[in-house]
């Protein structure tokens, strides 16, 4: 029996990903660039069973509803496709994200299991190969496989091609200590998925192909921004990125909206500490929660701003960079 159990945290994208040229190999329309949180991580093993004539997974020890354990059923058949191991695995996994936060609990999620899987089929992967292979059970997992700021490249062509060249890689930005405070706004389960919010926003808004060309400019600049030090500048184009992405929503038809009432009033809030000379920068995902940006100096005066629009402490999470996936010592191999 060979049991390996990996690590990973979710990350916060600050240019999005946003629609996919390859749904199969989850190929996406543009590179995008996250943070990795400190907090949260999702912890997975992976047992290789002989014995076992299917997969199993537990989540949080109890056996995983269907819509959880076939994506990590199917994503372990992409692994034994690759080394011909036919044998069938036991999966558990621990997750410590706030239901319904918007922190990603699939990037999480898939890059400690990329890792785990990996490591217990006996795939010897380097960090791009395994940031590849993350990417298929959930694009935002290519991000995840690395800690502090990583850059997924969207990569050239289709198939094959698009394939090897679609993976993250760390960025260095020696000169920044991040902080994203996350408002909860809103907990409860989204009514549109990500998945298929951003096929409904590429077949329908008249806004998508604008937001994929300006990505391209926002990377760029935020690259050199990362490289300078200039947390402003990143703000900016991040908080940019994410009201344009959402504005692609808008746009679909029918529209995806997840904008709630408690969304407006931290983005007001958020331009009230800037006029204030605080720097704090705005970012959402496919939910109506609000990640604020700012330096880990200012985020006791951020996150008490936050709280208190939010309706509470209990309403926010302060969280800094963290580290990409290892492998843990709770498997035994
Ligand atoms: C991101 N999101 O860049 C964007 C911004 C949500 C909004 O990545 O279909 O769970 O599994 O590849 O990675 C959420 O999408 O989507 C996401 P799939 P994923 O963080």
């Amino acid at each position: 029996m060979n049991s390996v159990a990996a690590i990973a945290h979710p990350n916060i994208a600050l240019i999005k990903y946003w629609g996919k040229r390859d749904e199969v190999l989850h190929l996406p329309m543009t590179t995008s660039l996250s943070l990795t949180l400190r907090e949260f991580p999702t912890t997975t093993k992976v047992t290789v069973r002989p014995d076992s004539t299917t997969d199993r997974v537990t989540f949080a020890g109890a056996p995983a509803p269907a819509a959880f354990a076939a994506p990590v059923s199917r994503f372990l058949e992409l692994v034994r496709g690759r080394t011909g191991d036919r044998r069938y695995a036991v999966v558990d996994t621990v997750n410590t994200v706030p239901t319904g936060a918007g922190l990603a609990s699939s990037a999480a999620g898939f890059a400690a299991l990329a890792l785990a899987a990996a490591t217990a089929y006996g795939l010897d992967l380097d960090r791009a190969a395994l940031s590849r292979l993350a990417r298929r059970g959930s694009g935002s997992a290519a991000r995840s496989v690395f800690g502090g700021f990583a850059v997924w490249w969207r990569g050239v062509g289709a198939g094959a091609a698009g394939d090897l060249s679609s993976f993250a890689e760390p960025i260095d930005a020696p000169l920044l200590d991040p902080a994203l405070v996350v408002a909860l706004v809103d907990t409860r389960e989204k009514a549109v998925s990500s998945r298929e919010a951003m096929r409904r926003t590429m077949a329908t808004s008249p806004f998508y192909p604008p937001w994929v060309a300006e990505s391209a400019r926002d990377l760029d600049r935020m690259r050199a921004a990362l490289r300078e030090g200039d947390l402003a500048t990143v703000g900016e184009i991040a908080e940019a990125n994410a009201l344009g992405m959402h504005a692609t929503m808008l746009g679909a038809r029918p529209a995806v909206r997840y904008f709630a009432p408690g969304t407006l009033r931290v983005l007001d809030l958020v331009l009230e500490l800037r006029a204030a000379g605080v720097g704090a920068w705005a970012t959402m995902d496919a939910g109506p929660n609000v990640k604020v940006l700012c330096d880990s100096r200012d985020s006791a005066v951020v996150a008490a701003a936050v709280a208190e629009v939010a309706g509470g402490a209990e309403r926010i999470v302060v969280t800094t960079a963290g580290p990409g996936a290892v492998l843990s010592d709770s498997g035994e191999r």
